[in-house]
């Protein structure tokens, strides 16, 4: 039944911070997505027989791949495919799903945050059998294979009925369309206090939730409205559209703005949330109070023992390099080990295997922790639910508590984006070549007190990730990092990440923009944003 269609490798198509990440111009090519997809067949671990895990974030061209994998799956060996109904999984209910049934892996077909439509962006995934996303050494070799390959296996077959629960059989392969929302509902339960929420809510603790008409409005119902019970209506753009409906499905203050509206309104409600594309992220915000990606991490850091699934305490915390240390204060002071990652998930995975870490973080909204192996939105909102039920404060008290505790790790991410991709380069190559003069260098009342490229060896395997952003410290804890963006679709995008420290008994209660100004300055000054780029303030701010 095995059909062998030739094929011809494709070029540089190189995966990115997430897997790989086009236009779906290009997915549909014929053979493109087949292409892809034969390579991660072709060089994963997988017995004969095993378990593959399918599903996406319902964006435009997802029910195509999901009829084009299960149909390779049947030509590649393996014996079962478990895809969400309607083709939906979250990206963190994908990897829930992978550990709780065995699998070998998944496939998991998102862009994330990118937009969605015809026009707009389309991306595939791997996942291994831990559930997380593939490490380096295996998306190197997928990306080998892709340089390759010469064929891809498939079989002729009906699509699949992707609406209704079940199994169909194709061939030896079993496909069986599984509830998207159950295994990870019940996971949930079982790590916080649903009761002690409940209450909560019932005693008037109001929410409003934004979904981004992306994966996550099914799970936010069903959690948040029909088990928590929070009122009707407190999920918002609840059914996942094919093209977000027109949005960006990033939970920041540009795409999500109307979530900021209502929470800095007079009638705001006591806590706000929103999910992206394919619900690993979440953005937290309280009445009349933003909490910064950063913050998030080590206040949930600080307070996780509140809730069941972390009464026994952390074993350890992680947070990407650029995302700001206010984590490590938390880690310091509960005498907790702390790690800092290149950005993206997949190099926390050891950390979670090993039990060195619990909780993990990422400035771009990403908090997650050992439960899965992926960044989880829903869970961060829960934990928070969880935590605020149970210390009875408002966000805007917690998070005013905290930094009168740690001191307050001031915090944004300045994007440039679309930039020629040769000035990019540029820019960063300049930089580089000038680490070692910067040090002893002083802009306004800041000094560098170093300046490197950073590398990151993994302390589980020993593997070494270099070139991973230029980290430039200043004299008192502030800093600025420089990279670029591993999952944009269109020329390149800079990142600027601005940080400053402001210690136990300083200046607390200020605002942000005004207390990154020398910062904003100096990274100018020291990148040459505006020579390189003729950008004279950022895209995007976050
Ligand atoms: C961005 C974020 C990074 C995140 C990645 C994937 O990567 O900065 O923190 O892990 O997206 O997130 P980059 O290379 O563009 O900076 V998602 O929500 O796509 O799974
Ligand atoms: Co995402």
């Amino acid at each position: 039944m095995t059909r062998i269609v030739p094929s011809q490798p494709y070029s540089g198509q190189k995966p990115g911070t997430s897997g790989l990440r086009k236009k779906v111009k290009v997915f549909q090519q014929p053979g493109y997505a087949e292409n892809f997809i034969q390579s991660v067949f072709d060089v994963v671990e997988r017995a004969p027989g095993s378990t593959l895990v399918l599903g996406g974030d319902g964006r435009y061209h997802n029910r195509t791949v999901i009829q084009q994998a299960i149909r390779m799956a049947a030509a590649n060996g393996y014996g079962k495919v478990l895809v969400g109904k309607g083709g939906i999984l979250s990206t963190p209910a994908a990897s829930n799903v992978i550990r709780k049934h065995g699998a070998s892996g998944g496939l998991i077909l998102s862009a994330s945050h990118n937009p969605g439509g015809p026009d707009e962006d389309f991306g595939i995934k791997y996942n291994i059998a831990n559930g997380g996303p593939a490490p380096e050494g295996v998306t190197e070799a997928i990306h080998a294979r892709t340089q390759t390959i010469d064929r891809w296996l498939t079989v002729d077959a009906p699509d699949v009925d992707l609406d209704t629960l079940g199994t169909t059989q194709i061939g030896a392969l079993a496909v069986e369309v599984i509830d998207p929302v159950a295994d990870y509902a019940q996971l949930m339960e079982s790590l916080f206090d649903f009761s002690a929420i409940r209450a909560h809510v019932q005693s008037g603790f109001s929410m409003a939730f934004d979904a981004m008409s992306a994966v996550t409005g099914p799970y936010a119902i069903e959690i948040l409205e029909n088990r928590l019970g929070f009122a009707r209506g407190t999920v918002r753009n609840g059914i996942p559209l094919e093209d977000f409906g027109g949005h960006h499905p990033d939970p920041n203050m540009v795409h999500a703005h109307e979530l900021f509206e209502t929470m800095f309104a007079p009638d705001a409600p006591d806590f706000g949330a929103a999910s992206d594309g394919d619900g690993d992220r979440n953005l937290i915000v309280g009445r009349g109070r933003f909490i910064t990606p950063s913050d998030s991490l080590a206040m949930l850091a600080a307070n996780a023992h509140l809730a069941p699934g972390y009464a026994g305490g952390l074993k350890g915390i992680a947070r990407s390099m650029p995302t700001s240390a206010a984590a490590d204060r938390v880690a310091e002071a509960l005498d907790l080990p702390c790690f800092e990652t290149p950005t993206g998930w997949k190099f926390f995975g050891n950390l979670l295997d090993s039990g060195m870490a619990t909780i993990c973080g990422e400035e771009s909204a990403g908090t997650g922790s050992d439960h899965v192996r992926e960044k989880d939105g829903l869970w961060a909102v829960l934990l928070w639910l969880n935590i605020l039920a149970v210390r009875g404060i408002s966000v805007d008290a917690l998070a005013r508590d905290h930094w009168a505790r740690f001191g307050r790790n001031y915090y944004a991410r300045h994007d440039y984006e679309a930039l020629p991709t040769e000035k990019a380069d540029a820019l960063m190559a300049q930089l580089k070549e000038s680490l070692s003069s910067l040090s002893g260098k002083v802009f306004g009342t800041l000094e560098i007190a170093e300046a490197d490229n950073f590398s990151y060896r993994d302390p589980v395997d020993g593997s070494t990730s270099s070139n991973q952003g230029v980290r430039v410290m200043f004299r008192g804890g502030s800093r600025v990092v420089f990279r670029l963006s591993g999952t944009g679709t269109e020329g390149a995008t800079l990142r600027v990440y601005l940080e400053r420290y402001e210690p136990v008994g300083g200046d607390l209660d200020r605002e942000t923009p005004e207390m990154l100004a020398d910062l904003i300055a100096a990274a100018d000054a020291i990148a040459g944003i505006t020579h390189h780029t003729g950008r004279t303030a950022p895209d995007v701010v976050t």
